[in-house]
């Protein structure tokens, strides 16, 4: 590109994004976007960003893999706001030491975790593997109340509340095995959140059944997404990986790769055809309101596998090793993407009941089955009847039109394929802009690609991942955008701002700090109020003060070695974006206290000495003057 063109190009971009704080305007003239594509590695964060203080039109909700949290990005600019620890530990927010979040993390375990857990001196699991952040809905369309995730490493199911973007629930589900595919009901409301137990063991694994595969089984939850418990589960037939549910209210989906019950890689492909199991919830509902499930660890559980009679379930045959499932937002197909096949078998809701009622052959369900490319392994949707689907061996995104395929299958000679893009590399999940509600606008995809190779310097025998923003509004994809990012976002959703309104200030009478509110009324003390009450209660100390930038109230206190201590601390500032922190230096304790908000943390004194305590988010001009001391004397002294 010459001086003379960049230059043109800058300033058409400039002028419409001074124009505009939307993506939409960016989208709808293809100008900033088309410059981008022809390099979009040197484009990266610069060219699909806004212009500096404008904001984005859309937020986006990215899972983290391994590393356990749930992110907030903005779309288009794909700038990174927040990262909110759910599964992992946080060192800047105190996630998993401060007494608020370890209540998050450990009430809602097993009675046996627990004790497990205990064995290995801990109270709660470190590590967590979040696939598939979702939001709740109402009537098919975001509500903003709030996220749910899952933990594949240790079979839970995590809640963040919209309103103040932390982490508020966190259960373990019992009887099933590594919690993978998640998805909130659409309608009438969440409800129910879908999770799948991925992995095969004993229904009661207790280690009376080893290496006998004939006795394991696979079981699907459905969690009252209010009350954070299991409202039931259902033990099935082959494995179960991920799950959706349809706009009406009455079946959720999930596929399942392994419906041979192999227990190593040859087994597990050997069939040609799997299938997508259709749950009835109506009638699942039913059996449990009738009494017939047994109740196991304090679930209630029906038999739907295959067999089992009844109308609890219905099992379609799919080729082979499907993945994904999408419902799209014409409310009426769900996409079961084949992954080792090279199709997307189309199931059209309305051929559902006839499954249940009439005994209809499964395969009736499904209206289109398309050869896209090699590796589908899931789907997004636009706003006019056309799916993109990833496609992980060819590293390519499919764009296709779902009524042609319907036509095609029922043999009209339509190509419902429209156009391929070239995505690096190795796509696994997409996203669409609203794609999976009922409001789907069409504007923006997001590729997240497993590998990233030569896209970006190296760091490495340990790569980053590889997301691309592609620009959907026009009759052409295009790649506006690749960035790097850590461990693993395997998923995201893209969400109008509109549905989302957090607040900037906590409310007093949050329930996050519940228990140090109870505790501090039994002390006597008024948590609302500027305190600095030190509370003696035999070897146990409870200390009470609140900052304000830049001061904490009590400049010093003192306890003695082997004490244990808890330090609860107000923020009374009330200032938008006023964080203060607590941190016991060497004493590995660090917390965030955001404007208006209560925490605590607990340790043990044995540290005799002087000990600064200080202030760790950047609050004041003084910030590095906001710190006090702890005397520990030592014992016997
Ligand atoms: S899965 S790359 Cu964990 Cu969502 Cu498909
Ligand atoms: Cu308060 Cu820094």
């Amino acid at each position: 590109m010459s001086e003379e063109e960049k230059t043109n190009l800058n300033v058409t971009r400039r002028g419409l994004l001074g124009a505009t704080a939307t993506g939409a305007a960016l989208a709808a003239t293809g100008v900033g976007t088309s410059m981008m594509s022809a390099s979009p590695a040197k484009a990266a964060g610069n060219e699909a960003s806004l212009a500096p203080g404008e904001l984005d039109e859309y937020y986006g909700f990215w899972s983290s893999g391994q590393t356990g949290e749930l992110r907030i990005l903005g779309v288009p600019s794909m700038r990174e706001f927040m990262r909110v620890p759910v599964f992992n530990r946080c060192s800047a927010t105190g996630w998993g030491q401060t007494n608020e979040s370890l209540k998050v993390l450990t009430e809602g375990l097993l009675p046996e975790t627990k004790e497990f857990l205990a064995a290995n001196g801990k109270v709660t699991y470190d590590n967590g593997d979040l696939h598939h952040p979702h939001m709740s809905f109402t009537d098919g369309v975001y509500d903003g109340r709030f996220l749910f995730m899952n933990d594949k490493a240790n079979t839970r199911v995590a809640r963040v509340r919209g309103d103040v973007m932390k982490c508020d629930k966190i259960i373990e589900i019992p009887n099933a095995h590594d919690i993978h595919g998640l998805r909130p009901q659409k309608f009438p409301r969440t409800g129910y959140v879908f999770a799948n137990g991925e992995h095969e063991a004993p229904l009661v694994n207790d280690g009376k059944v080893l290496d006998d595969p004939s006795q394991y089984v696979n079981i699907f939850t459905a969690i009252d997404g209010d009350e954070m418990e299991v409202a039931w589960q259902v033990i099935v037939s082959g494995n179960l990986d991920n799950t959706d549910c349809d706009y009406q209210g009455k079946y959720a989906f999930s596929t399942s790769y392994n419906s041979e019950m192999g227990m190593n890689l040859a087994e597990m492909t050997e069939n040609e055809m799997d299938h997508v199991v259709v749950f009835n919830i109506k009638a699942i509902e039913e059996a449990i309101a009738a009494g017939n499930y047994q109740e196991l660890k304090g679930a209630k559980v029906v038999d739907g596998r295959k067999g089992a009679g009844g109308n609890l379930t219905r099992y379609i045959p799919i080729p082979n090793s499907p993945h994904g499932v999408n419902a799209a937002p014409d409310k009426r197909h769900i996409m079961i993407n084949g992954k080792l096949s090279p199709t997307v078998s189309v199931i059209d809701v309305e051929k559902l009941d006839a499954l249940f009622n009439d005994n209809a052959d499964p395969r009736s369900a499904i209206v289109a089955e398309p050869e896209l490319g090699l590796g589908p392994l899931h789907t997004a949707f636009d706003n006019k009847g056309r799916a993109y689907t990833t496609l992980f061996l060819d590293s390519q995104v499919v764009k296709w039109d779902i009524a042609k395929a319907i036509e095609a299958y029922a043999g009209g000679d339509a190509d419902p394929i429209l156009e391929k893009i070239d995505v690096h590399y190795q796509p696994g999940h997409n996203s669409t802009s609203m794609g999976e509600t009922a409001e789907a606008d069409g504007k923006w995809l997001i590729s997240m690609n497993k590998f990233s190779k030569d896209r970006f310097l190296n760091v490495g025998p340990l790569k980053p991942e590889n997301e691309q923003l592609i620009d959907i509004s026009g009759d052409k994809m295009k790649v506006v955008h690749d960035g790097p990012t850590f461990a693993e976002p395997h998923d995201s959703i893209i969400v109008h701002r509109s549905k989302v309104n957090p607040v900037n200030v906590w409310d007093r009478n949050d329930p996050t700090w519940a228990d140090a509110r109870v505790q501090a009324e039994a002390d006597g003390v008024d948590l609302d109020d500027y305190q600095d009450t030190i509370i003696r209660d035999g070897n146990k100390v409870r200390v009470y003060m609140s900052s304000q930038a830049p001061n904490f109230s009590l400049e010093s206190f003192t306890v003695k070695q082997g004490d244990e201590v808890t330090v609860i601390v107000t923020n009374l500032d009330d200032i938008d974006d006023l964080t203060h922190g607590f941190c016991m230096a060497n004493f590995g304790v660090a917390m965030e206290i955001g404007p208006q908000a209560t925490a605590s943390v607990t340790f043990i004194a044995e540290r005799p000495g002087v000990h600064w305590y200080y202030c760790q988010w950047f609050c004041h001009a003084l910030h590095m003057e906001m710190r006090g001391r702890m005397f520990v004397e030592p014992r016997g002294a």
